[in-house]
């Protein structure tokens, strides 16, 4: 778990955690949230988008990523409501939430991730006050402001995770993370996010799902299972310097909100096998070709993204 996370937790929350930080890893389990909770998932992947908007490479492959690691953790597929490009329009998004607000409850799990091109607008066009407002972008190219995504998300009860890759991503966090709402981001507000095409998924995602919870890249602890946090953290470690050379500058993924406890997709028990070794070699291996690249081949991932982004 990182000290930001903690940070944010209020000090009655942070003393609850220390105490529990000294138990046995069988006491995290308990941790919010709990292994049998109710769970459902709204997955968002938009690569193809109607008229002349320009694709991502990366977007639907994050998607089934994230799909991937809910079945992993033990999701019903039922539960895991996907939108993937052209079924991902401004109304089925809304249709999504509200599913999404209706099937929570005290002691559900809820997921909501979302990838694709994010519009940022100023002049307070949502009136919630922000000089900068972030909206999503769907398919049919009719923009949701982060005030609605806001106010949809804090009315989800239980627990949730919350995760936008895409660009000035972390400005979505209006609000959304609490105790119960832990919000993961690409990249900060002022921040690009940028895709791989020769992953076909986002730099964040890729790192921090496919890498860090699938390929347990991220099992920081030796646990032998990755926490949302333990693989945020090895997304947050590589983004930026897989970023640096960019155009736009470096992305710096975004963390806020939980508990201070690590937050599993699956119960922690029972164990998943350890990874073997060779995770650093795979990255370095992937670093060479990012670096070596820069011509606006396909690991130019930024084309997507960023050239309608700003
Ligand atoms: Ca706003
Ligand atoms: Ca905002
Ligand atoms: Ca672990």
């Amino acid at each position: 778990m990182s000290a930001k996370t903690r940070s944010r937790s209020s000090k009655a929350i942070v003393a609850v955690v220390s105490a529990l930080l000294i138990l046995s890893p069988l006491a995290m389990a308990r941790a919010a949230p709990s292994g049998d909770a109710p769970r459902f998932a709204v997955v968002i992947g938009i690569s193809e988008y109607q008229g002349r908007t320009v694709s991502t490479p990366g977007s639907a492959g994050d998607a089934a990523i994230v799909r991937e690691a809910l079945l992993r953790g033990g999701w019903a597929d039922e539960n895991i409501r996907m939108l993937v490009n052209e079924a991902a329009t401004a109304d089925a998004i809304r249709d999504a939430l509200r599913w999404l607000v209706d099937n929570s409850s005290d002691t559900s799990f809820s997921v909501f991730a979302y990838s694709g091109h994010v519009k940022q607008m100023t002049g307070d066009r949502d009136g919630d006050g922000e000089g900068n407002d972030e909206y999503l972008w769907p398919h049919d190219n009719s923009f949701i402001a982060d005030g609605e995504l806001a106010q949809s998300l804090r009315a989800l009860r239980g627990d949730a995770w919350i995760n936008i890759s895409g660009c000035e991503a972390a400005g979505f966090d209006d609000g959304v993370a609490s105790p119960r709402r832990l919000f993961t981001a690409a990249s900060q507000e002022v921040e690009k996010g940028y895709e791989r095409g020769d992953w076909a998924q986002s730099v964040f995602n890729g790192l921090m799902v496919d890498q860090g919870m699938l390929k347990a890249h991220a099992d920081a602890d030796g646990s032998g299972t990755v926490s949302i946090q333990e693989a945020f953290d090895h997304a947050a470690r590589i983004a930026p310097e897989m970023t640096a050379g960019q155009r736009f500058g470096p992305q710096h993924p975004y963390i806020a909100g939980g508990d201070g406890t690590e937050w599993f997709l699956q119960p922690p028990a029972p164990a998943a096998p350890a990874q073997g070794p060779g995770g650093l070699g795979v990255l370095d291996n992937l670093l060479g070709g990012l670096t070596g690249d820069g011509d606006g081949g396909p690991t130019d991932d930024i084309t997507g993204l960023t050239g309608i982004l700003d």
